[in-house]
């Protein structure tokens, strides 16, 4: 440990600590925008500033390790002049768009410049106007308003392992060659865009098309689904903690917008378990390609088609559950409902960016060329939307989903979290493989943070070798592994983003540590309060092969539920 003095009160912190961390852990408030804590500090943005010594030499606190009997201030006249000092050259250089700025109310420059009461002194300083990026149906990019904190940057290439973003001879981050972000081999996580701290890379927000759409139908039936990790996120954006359950507050909030029927795309999760089981059985037993690759991710998927091209026999045939949804209600219930398709809107709540990639996909629309999910909005977009309709999210009554396409099980909700796929899966493979439950159906081995987790199945009979892999970074490490005949496996779940889909690029912007943790546990949670814990016993799902489908892989599923690849 060592001792020291933070604004005059004593204080201890074990050997190595930045003065920024003991600062967060004792609540003392220090301005940062180039730091972020899942990320390397970089030094770039001049604002952590503190006085260390009488003199009033000022120091970094990001990457200033305490030393025994430091006397630390970090509210004296010239700290707080120097960070007003520098906000204020920070604000010469940055666009004031603030009022259409889709960070509007999130910007973490205009949250500073607000708390310290920076006057816009400086004459402005121009810089060479940047075209805006619009290319990629996930994210847009307007580097104008880039403040160079470089925190996408180290997203992109320390989390990701995906370098696509480097900085530039500008200072400004760039793309290979200055391309669009479309055509590089960027996959859309969105992970730049979750720890961008201004509006320089954000959601291709659809949150004014949904709303106007809400308020002119125009005679269409406005239809809405909501991905697993959604319910334990959004509670964040009204006050609440990460990990509250929000199922039914989020349905109701969907429905007093106007929402004319809210389904849960835990109801294809399950669907999906029935396909990608019966799948993985019928390539074992059938000598198809192994190991096989989940296929619901879409960075994932963008991922293999790019840079893992040779691997795209690996991957199930399954659409998402996302794509698997918007199918049946394109196909199936709008016919069941008398409703024409083209009278259908799909608008779809997703943790993520690249679903609004995966949407427009050529090969995810009907017969008669729709598209099949016509918008995306990601968790972020969808409280904004309800911010700006001023519901009153935190006193709403819960509502239920609609039926058939609202009824889920255990299974399918922790399809959220890093191995819930696998974990779902195991649940109903195992028991049609060997009529016989699992033994526990919290299979641990698949669940928690470890990046790449490895697990063996006795299967009766055969070993079924799984792997469970979250994060690209992580990916890279397994792919390599895989070329290279180190590893084996049958089945094996990949989630681009760190802890699955609740860590997605589109959730909440959450400061607090442990976020992911406590949005893993509201998701377990939900799992064990469930009566039915496995898809196979979902009733709806039952009655939907009866009625539609016959049987798993069928013909119908195969063309409705099924897909291909680019390469
Ligand atoms: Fe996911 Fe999904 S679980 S990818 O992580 O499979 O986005 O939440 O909606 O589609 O269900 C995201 C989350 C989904 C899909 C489901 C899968
Ligand atoms: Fe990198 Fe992901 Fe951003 Fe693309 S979306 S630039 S891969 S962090």
């Amino acid at each position: 440990f060592v001792k020291f003095t933070l604004n005059g009160k004593f204080a201890q912190a074990t050997k190595g600590t930045t003065i920024l961390e003991a600062c967060r852990t004792n609540d003392i408030f220090v301005p940062t925008l180039c730091y972020h804590p899942n990320l390397s500090a970089n030094e770039e943005c001049n604002l952590c500033l503190v006085e260390t010594d009488r003199t009033q030499r000022l120091s970094r606190a990001c990457s200033t390790i305490i030393q025994e009997g430091m006397e630390i201030v970090t509210n004296s006249e010239n700290v707080v002049n120097s960070v007003k000092h520098n906000l204020a050259m920070i604000l010469a250089e940055h666009p004031k768009e603030c009022t259409t700025c889709e960070s509007n109310n999130r910007c973490e420059l205009q949250d500073l410049v607000y708390r310290f009461g920076v006057i816009d002194k400086f004459p402005r300083k121009q810089r060479a106007y940047i075209p805006k990026d619009y290319s990629s149906p996930a994210l847009i990019r307007d580097m104008n308003k880039c403040i160079k904190c470089y925190r996408c940057v180290k997203a992109c290439s320390e989390l990701q392992g995906m370098d696509i973003l480097t900085i530039g001879p500008d200072g400004i981050p760039m793309t290979p060659k200055n391309k669009e972000l479309y055509t590089t081999k960027c996959i859309n996580c969105g992970a730049c865009s979750f720890y961008c701290p201004v509006g320089a890379i954000t959601e291709n927000s659809q949150v004014r098309e949904v709303s106007n759409l809400l308020k002119n139908k125009n005679g269409k039936t406005i239809v809405f689904q909501t991905a697993p990790a959604t319910r334990v996120a959004i509670s964040e954006e009204f006050g609440m903690e990460p990990g509250d359950i929000s199922t039914g507050k989020m349905v109701a909030a969907i429905r007093k917008l106007g929402g004319d029927v809210v389904f849960d795309t835990d109801f294809t999760a399950d669907l999906t378990i029935m396909e990608e089981g019966s799948e993985l059985l019928d390539r074992i037993k059938n000598g198809g390609t192994l190991p096989m690759f989940t296929s619901c991710c879409p960075g994932w998927i963008n991922l293999v088609e790019k840079d893992y091209p040779d691997f795209i026999p690996n991957l199930s045939s399954c659409r998402s559950p996302q794509g698997m949804m918007s199918s049946l209600i394109k196909n199936y219930w709008a016919e069941r409902m008398g409703i024409k398709p083209e009278d259908v809107v799909v608008v779809s709540i997703m943790p993520c960016t690249a679903k609004k990639d995966e949407a427009v996909r050529d090969q995810l629309k009907t017969d008669q060329g729709l598209q099949e999910t016509d918008y995306v909005l990601t968790t972020r977009e969808l409280a904004k939307l309800i911010k700006l309709n001023k519901v009153k999210f935190a006193s709403l009554k819960e509502s239920e989903y609609n039926n058939p396409l609202g009824e889920s099980t255990g299974a399918a909700v922790i399809f959220g979290n890093t191995g819930g796929v696998m974990e779902a899966a195991l649940r109903t493979a195992y028991e049609i493989a060997l009529e016989k439950p699992m033994p526990t159906l919290n299979y641990t081995p698949v669940r928690g943070f470890q990046g790449i987790k490895e697990a063996t199945v006795d299967f009766g009979g055969i070993d079924l070798k799984v792997a469970v892999i979250h994060q690209a970074s992580n990916i890279h490490e397994y792919m390599q592994k895989l070329r290279n005949g180190e590893v084996s496996h049958h089945f094996v779940e990949f989630m681009i983003c760190k802890g699955g889909c609740i860590g997605g690029g589109g959730e909440p912007k959450s400061k607090t540590s442990d976020y992911l943790e406590k949005r893993m546990k509201g998701i377990y949670k939900i799992d064990d309060n469930f009566k039915i814990r496995k898809s196979h016993e979902n009733e709806a799902v039952k009655q939907i092969y009866e009625q539609f489908f016959e049987h798993p892989l069928s013909h119908k599923s195969h063309h409705f539920l099924h897909t291909h690849y680019h390469d």
